[in-house]
Formats: C-alpha cells, structure tokens, sequence
C-alpha cells in the first residue's frame, strides 16, 4: 500500500494549524519586550482574559502544563498534599511537576468520569496531625480529557469551592477546554470559574492558536505567577506575535466548538456500530472520542500504526483505549471517512482472527 498523501489528523485539537487571518494578526502584531511589561498585544490580552474569566488579572503562558505548574506553585508550600482526579493531565501528563516544582504530593481520586465530588474529596483531607501533609489544593479538571471530554456540573464545581474556602483550602481549575465546557453547557466562562482561585485554559487547542495558554487569578496571584513564569524560563520577549493570534482565538473559535462537538457525537455515533469497538455515543458531550479495541486484540499502538497507513493520525491513551479529538482542521467528512476507515481495519482484524476469537 502507497504512503497516503493526506491525513485527517485526530491525535489531538493541539495539531489546528493557524488561519490565514491569525497569520496575518501575527505579522502586523504591534510587540514590545514583555519581561519589562511593554508587550501591548500581550497586555491586551491579559486583559481580555481576565475578563473573559471575571478575574483580577491573568498571565499569557507558552503551554498549558506552565500554567498549572504555576498555579500549583502559587497555591502550596513544600510538602503538601494537591487532591485531583487519578486520570488528570496535572498527576499523568506533566513530567510530575507537581513534585518536581512545587515538592507536593498528589492525593488521587479514581473517578468514573474524571468529575471530583465533594463527597470524595472530603473523604481524603488530611486530618491536621503530626503523621499528615496538610491537603492545600484541589484541582479540578474541566472539560476532563483522558474521561472523553466531561463537563463538571456547575453545582459540583461551585459546591467543591464553597466547601474547599471554608476550610482554607484553594482551588485550581485545569480549564485547558473550559471554552468546550462552556460551549457544551450553554453557559459563560466567567459562571464557570466563578469560583475558582485559578484557572488555566489553553489558546493552542479547541480555540486554534498556534501556541500559547492563560492563566487566571486574583491579582495578587498572578503577581506571583508572573515571577515562577519567570524562573521556570517563560519570560518571553515580542511575545506579541503569539498573543495577536490568541486574541483572534478568543474572538473567533469560541462559537465553532458547537461544531467540534456535532462532529465527535457524529463520530462516537458511527464507531458505535462497528463491530469490534466499544464506546457509548451518550457519554460524548465535547470533542473527545474514547473507544475501546479489546475484541480487536491488537494493541492500540498497531492498531494506530494501521489506521495512519490508511491516512488516519489517531493516538492510544492506553493498550486497549484509543483517543480521537475533533478540532477547527477536521470537517464532518472527516469524521465520516476516519469511521469509515476504523470499520474496514476493523472487520479485517476481526476477519484475520481465529472463528472463536471473532465471535468474541
Ligand atoms: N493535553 C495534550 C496531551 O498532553 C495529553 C492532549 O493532546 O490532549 N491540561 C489538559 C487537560 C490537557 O489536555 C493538556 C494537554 C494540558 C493541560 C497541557 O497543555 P500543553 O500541551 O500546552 O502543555
């Protein structure tokens, strides 16, 4: 079979390449050195940000993982304990920074759907003692990515908050896809992270920037987030030319992620009827596909290796679960035609496997 010439990319909404108008927004950015604060599209959209958010103040950060090792740093001390989902990008994807930065303990939680309760939440504080880290910080996740892209429910989140500040403790919202979670829900960013402490949500994925993510907070908080930035080697120069294009993401994309989400249900709908593939079309309420392959009884990384020969980018999240994520460079076609394909390596698989496997 020959190398396919073009690929539909669902690895992630992170592969979005930038419009023609952010490219243009870039080129004619007017920048400044913004270590020294003198960055305008930088601190325009800060500003925009914070508001968007109904914060003080918020930071332009290079990646969503910056953001929340900021915001961890902000909010602990040395040897604490941070309660989160065991699935959350905080505990799994980033290189333990959690640790690493902050010299905090992740206290995790399994969830059926990556959304913390407060039930759960108040089951793991730390008694104060002389045996216990103290719990600081919870984090939550929202949308939850590795759950399939689930939306907390507002009186969740806003029952955590109330609860957690009572007892002095903070929360950090990983709103990476807050915009999807606002989208799904009809309601605004701002209700959302109403009460939160801080919130990170990212510019490079269901909103298309190149590159970039923001972190929000009470002004006070982001003083000290700017500092970590800093140490952690984010001061970035004429950071201009990326913040032109975050401003066109926050502007623009917000009101295609309705579409993103048609296109993943679409997606889940038409997985569902393949045989071999486990997913339930109701549990996508964003731009997340989970599937599962176990009948296939190939791993998910020959299972990818398969579907990219056949001009399909899709990456495995475990042995037997694969990820797709619907975004602004995937059409409804798309979707159909990566089914499409999911169906023919699937019936091959089940066809090459032994007559008693195949009936499994
Ligand atoms: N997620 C990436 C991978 O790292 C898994 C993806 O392809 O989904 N929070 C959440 C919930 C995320 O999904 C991600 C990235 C981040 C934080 C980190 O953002 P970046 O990649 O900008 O550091």
């Amino acid at each position: 079979m020959s190398e396919p010439t073009n690929y539909v990319d669902l690895r992630s909404d992170t592969v979005t390449k930038p419009t023609t108008a952010m490219r243009a927004a870039m080129a004619a950015a007017e920048v400044g050195d913004d270590v020294y604060g003198e960055d305008p599209t930088v601190n325009l959209l800060e500003e925009r940000a914070a508001k968007i958010c109904g914060k003080e103040a918020a930071l332009f950060v290079p990646t969503g993982t910056m953001g929340n090792s900021i915001a961890i740093k902000i909010h602990t001390n040395h040897g604490e304990e941070v309660i989160c989902d065991a699935r959350s990008h905080i505990l799994d994807w980033e290189l333990s920074m959690m640790a690493w930065f902050s010299g905090c303990l992740a206290r995790s939680i399994q969830t059926a759907d990556g959304v913390l309760s407060w039930k759960q939440i108040q089951a793991v504080l730390r008694p104060k003692g002389p045996h216990n880290a103290p719990t600081t910080l919870i984090g939550v996740e929202n949308t939850h990515n590795m759950s399939g892209g689930t939306v907390y429910p507002q009186k969740t989140i806003d029952e955590i908050c109330s609860q957690a500040h009572e007892r002095g403790l903070k929360v950090h919202m990983d709103g990476a896809r807050v915009f999807n979670a606002a989208s799904a829900s009809a309601s605004p960013v701002s209700r959302i992270v109403r009460d939160v402490d801080t919130v990170m949500f990212c510019l490079s994925k269901g909103l298309g920037a190149p590159v970039g993510s923001m972190l929000a907070g009470s002004a006070d908080a982001i003083e000290r987030g700017r500092l970590y930035r800093k140490r952690l080697g984010g001061g970035m120069r004429q950071a201009g030319i990326l913040a032109a294009a975050g401003l066109l993401a926050l502007e623009e994309s917000p009101k295609h992620l309705d579409e993103d989400h048609r296109n993943a249900r679409g997606l889940a709908e038409r997985l569902a009827r393949l045989p071999g593939i486990r997913i339930d079309p109701g549990r996508v309420q964003t731009n997340i596909v989970i599937f599962d392959i176990t009948r296939l009884g190939i791993t998910t990384s020959e299972f990818s290796r398969q579907l990219k020969a056949r001009g399909i980018l899709s990456n495995g999240i475990s042995s037997t679960q694969m990820r797709m994520v619907t975004h602004l460079d995937v059409s409804h076609e798309d979707c159909e035609h990566a089914a499409e394909i999911v169906g023919e390596v699937a019936a091959a698989l089940l066809s090459e496997s032994s007559p008693r496997t195949a009936r499994v």
